[in-house]
């Protein structure tokens, strides 16, 4: 099933010319910090990708698993922890961090070429947390500039399942303060505090719909309330071609030719700012605190 690195091949076989990224995407996540690439990964793809990691799974455990914060014997991650990093180890996962329909996609939202850091398995079977609302920059640390998530949807989501939930044009504010979450809902043990009316809003999506949002947007996911419905995505996240450091956790980076590129160690403990009242009005107060 899994191949050793030396056996990579660094090349992704399908050719970056012929995806076309339409105008409506960038427009959207220019404004809002987010997008949703309707069918980028076909039936079939979605159909391998799911007999793969199923059997992976199921084949025992694997490099940083990881059931969440606190999981009892009772919690559902308990037999369907989260994957990651797992491009490191297996060849499809690499192929998938590397597609050159995502990394299209992201040259044309990022107006550079990224970079590529890592990539996760969530499963979120039926019960299972979700995770709390955050800002991923929060964990790249990417200096100067940003990181980008493309989340694959593996499953149809919506509500019930526990689909992504994002608050729209939160791309530009700062990095926010991290606080503690609920852990009975969230699977990791950080959040990030809301202003007030800000909502989120569900992303309902269809197998092999891709997800692209910004580093700084605030997302997360809630509960998978269903009874008997999976919620299973393959996220790749993916740095601006300029960055020069980002944390030690997402080394090595990649170029999306899969060849390592050097970057520094971002270090911990930035600033992060928290929401104050300015006249009536809630703003973050950057800054002040740190992460
Ligand atoms: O898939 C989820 O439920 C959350 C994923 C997420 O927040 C992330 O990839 O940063």
């Amino acid at each position: 099933m899994s191949v050793t690195p030396s056996a990579f091949s660094k090349n992704p076989t399908k050719p970056n010319s012929q995806t076309v990224v339409e105008e409506k995407y960038i427009s959207q996540i220019r404004a809002d910090g987010y997008t949703i690439v309707r069918g980028l990964f076909s039936t079939h793809e979605v159909e391998q990708f799911l007999e793969h990691f199923m059997a992976l799974r199921a084949s025992g455990a694997l490099p940083d698993d990881w059931s969440g914060i606190e999981a009892g014997e009772n919690d559902p991650l308990k037999k369907f922890p989260r994957m990651i990093h797992m491009h490191r180890w297996d060849q499809l996962s690499l192929d998938w961090l590397l597609d050159p329909r995502i990394a299209a996609h992201l040259e044309a939202f990022l107006k550079e070429k990224p970079l590529a850091v890592q990539t996760m398995l969530y499963f979120k079977p039926p019960g299972a947390r979700g995770q709390a609302l955050h800002q991923d920059q929060y964990f790249l640390r990417v200096q100067p500039g940003n990181c980008m998530a493309a989340w694959l949807a593996l499953d149809a989501c919506d509500e019930e399942n526990g689909c992504m939930q994002i608050v729209p044009r939160t791309h530009d504010l700062p990095l926010l303060c991290a606080e503690q979450a609920n852990t009975e809902e969230s699977f990791t043990g950080i959040t990030v505090a809301l202003p007030e009316n800000a909502e989120t809003i569900p992303m309902v999506m269809q197998p092999g719909d891709v997800l692209f949002f910004n580093g700084m947007v605030i997302h997360g996911s809630f509960p998978n309330i269903s009874s008997n419905r999976f919620r299973r995505s393959l996220i790749g996240h993916y740095i601006s071609a300029d960055a020069t450091k980002v944390a030690d956790y997402y080394h090595p980076v990649l170029s999306m030719d899969g060849i390592e590129v050097q970057l520094a160690d971002s270090p911990e403990g930035g600033p992060c700012g928290v929401w104050v009242d300015h006249a009536g009005r809630p703003v973050i107060e950057p800054g002040t605190h740190r992460v």
